[in-house]
């Protein structure tokens, strides 16, 4: 049995929905980031940058239990457990991994960043909407660019680049992206987002999200809870 400790995110369904294309026994812990789970000792432990998503797995490497945080990582290490969506071949997987990389190195992290100040952010900064929107927009040309000549990310397979990908566009609007102006991206999108898996895996957790509004939650997140000097 595997225990993720999740929150229906972005980069929470990149877990949820890889245990679910791979068949694996698992158990979805909620971390409610809003009301600032993520801080408590327990999860500290497992997560030391209070951050989800995190996995325990009873039957780790050697038959004995491994915790793992960074949601990269854990893809990694479930595509390792189980021989699938990696790629085929050591090309594939290397492709597979630079993809990867691409998507925890900048997709995740500048989309972030263009939604925080296009709609989380308590007073309207031009500058920073419009350097993030224009860098989400610059982003999704890179996927779009690379989707103009291969099925999936890595290639002709769907890989865990894709799963890592996916779940950050499903908010295009809120990044400022217009589909219209990525169609390779949107045809991939309009693939992945039809997988029975995938759609189990976005709504894990998903009734416990709430929209975020009130001050506790900005704070947890964005705040003093946030940046509380231990
Ligand atoms: N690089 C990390 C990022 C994880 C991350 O940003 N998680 C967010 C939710 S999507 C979170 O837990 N935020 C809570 C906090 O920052 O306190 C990963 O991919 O696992």
């Amino acid at each position: 049995m595997i225990d993720v400790y999740s929150w229906p995110t972005p980069n929470g369904h990149k877990v949820h929905i890889m245990l679910e294309e791979c068949d694996l026994a698992y158990r979805a812990i909620p971390i409610d980031i809003g009301a600032g789970d993520q801080f408590t000792p327990d999860f500290l432990a497992i997560s030391p940058n209070n951050k989800i998503p995190a996995i325990v797995d009873a039957d780790g490497p050697d038959g004995k239990p491994i915790s793992l945080f960074e949601s990269g990582a854990i893809l990694v290490y479930l595509a390792g457990k189980t021989g699938q969506f990696l790629g085929n071949t050591d090309r594939e997987r290397y492709q597979t991994l630079q993809w990867l990389m691409f998507q925890m190195g900048g997709f995740g992290p500048m989309l972030g960043q263009a939604h925080h100040f296009r709609i989380y952010a308590p007073e309207k900064i031009q500058y920073a909407i419009d350097r993030y929107t224009n860098e989400a927009q610059r982003l999704y040309g890179v996927i779009d660019q690379q989707l103009s000549k291969t099925e999936f990310l890595a290639g002709d397979h769907y890989t865990i680049a894709d799963i890592a990908v996916f779940p950050w566009t499903r908010s295009f609007a809120n990044q400022g992206i217009d589909w219209a102006d990525f169609p390779h991206a949107k045809r991939w999108f309009d693939q992945i987002n039809t997988r029975a898996a995938v759609q189990r895996g976005v709504q894990v957790l998903a009734d416990l999200r709430k929209p975020l509004t009130d001050d506790k939650a900005k704070d947890a997140l964005f705040g003093k809870t946030q940046y509380a000097k231990k």
